[in-house]
């Protein structure tokens, strides 16, 4: 297998550099996911910043942390597979972005931050929901269109909420959940509850006006807001060179400081994020540009090879993979076994295909649901069948 044989090649376990130099032998290790014993990895690619200084690249984890990451990013890119497939089944119908590949930055965001801090991003938002503690089932069920869904099967892919964990969306229009984002920031500030919010957005929705307006606010009255553009490299179908004059996101903030971190490295964006947390609280907002890479093309209609190379995506997965990397990771501080990282991703597999069989098993919402929370009611809306003849439902 591709990903077992990367994951051996000596040349590759060198990119993430293990600092400490008294590592339990195998003999020793107790068992995987529970040991707290304090670890420190150096990041294989520096920070760079923006008037700011950037954080150390000396990032402090544990075994429990990585094998967590090793399993929370399986359980994620497998989610993303399944979704391809049932997509191509049609059991999923109308837009579907997957996020594998990026899943460093929903893990490191996460591993940095607590349920008090805001996310918010756009319509690449299956894997944040997980990141925040969102279910599979919930997550299969509302890509099918079923009452068990997160958003009660009326959302779909790009409207994943989770608002008791502090996760606001799920946006379709390219750059608005940006403005939000900052909304977010100023009501925390305003109530002083000492928490951020993480706005995400695109490296084509970089290039919008109502990034830099929101900004503008932002800063002038210094709310603890997160601007993460993940940096993919790729709008719809557009490599980041067409469209935008200048690449280095973390500086187009300008007067906002900024700084530019390995995507693919979780503990980098955790160290990051921390960092940015901390910042954000103390002196208003800073962006985190992640130079990440998505595997799969811009949405489901979008092969994805036709404005680059299969060869760009293969050397991505060779030397890039987020996952890959931990499982470097975990290998060579002898965290964990082979077999005992293979049997996690056995079970996460088996956790994804338990949760699309019962998603399956949840009813479509009933007609007489479908305006709830959807539109203001007294309207008299209707709701026409596929033919648009028949008024399936009128809102009372
Ligand atoms: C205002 C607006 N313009 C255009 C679109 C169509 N559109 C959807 S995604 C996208 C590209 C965005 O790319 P990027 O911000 O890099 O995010 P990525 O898809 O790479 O995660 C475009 C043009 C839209 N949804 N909204
Ligand atoms: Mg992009």
């Amino acid at each position: 297998m591709a990903l077992s044989r990367a994951a051996s090649s000596p040349s590759r376990a060198a990119l993430l550099k293990p600092l400490a130099a008294a590592i339990s032998s195998s003999l020793f290790r107790r068992p995987i996911s529970t040991d707290t014993t304090p670890i420190t990895v150096e990041t294989s690619v520096p920070f760079t910043a923006h008037r700011c200084e950037a954080p150390s690249r000396t990032v402090e984890t544990t075994a429990e942390e990585l094998v967590g990451f090793f399993r929370t990013m399986a359980l994620m890119r497998r989610a993303e597979i399944a979704a391809d497939s049932l997509y191509k089944a049609k059991l999923i119908r109308g837009f579907c972005h997957l996020y594998d590949g990026q899943e460093a930055v929903a893990i490191g965001m996460e591993a940095a931050i607590t349920k008090k801090d805001c996310i918010i991003t756009a319509y690449r938002d299956h894997c944040i929901y997980l990141g925040r503690g969102g279910t599979l089932l919930e997550v299969f069920a509302e890509l099918m269109g079923r009452q068990a869904g997160c958003s009660k099967g009326k959302g779909g892919s790009m409207h994943f909420y989770k608002k008791d964990a502090g996760f606001y969306g799920g946006h379709g229009i390219v750059g608005a959940q940006i403005p939000l984002g900052i909304g977010l920031a100023f009501a925390q500030k305003y109530k002083k509850d000492e928490s951020v919010s993480f706005a995400l957005y695109g490296d084509g929705a970089a290039n919008q006006g109502q990034l830099f307006e929101a900004l503008n606010m932002a800063a002038l009255w210094d709310l603890p807001a997160i601007l993460v553009c993940e940096n993919n490299h790729y709008g719809m179908g557009t490599a980041e060179w067409r469209a935008a004059k200048s690449p280095a996101y973390y500086k187009r903030g300008d007067y906002v400081p900024g700084l530019k971190v390995d995507g693919m490295d979780a503990l980098a964006v955790k160290q990051a994020c921390k960092f940015a947390k901390e910042h954000a609280l103390k002196n208003g907002p800073i962006i985190l540009e992640m130079d990440t890479y998505r595997y799969h093309g811009h949405s489901m209609s979008d092969p994805g090879s036709t404005y680059r190379t299969r060869d760009e995506i293969s050397g991505v997965r060779q030397e890039r993979d987020p996952i890959e990397r931990i499982r470097k990771l975990v290998l060579s501080l002898d965290l964990a076994t082979e077999k005992e990282l293979k049997d996690i991703e056995k079970e996460v597999r088996k956790e994804v295909d338990d949760a699309i069989a019962q998603a399956k098993e949840s009813p479509m919402p009933d007609p007489s649901e479908l305006f709830t929370n959807v539109y203001v009611k007294g309207y008299g809306v209707e709701s026409f069948g596929a033919d648009r003849k028949e008024v399936r439902a009128v809102l009372p």
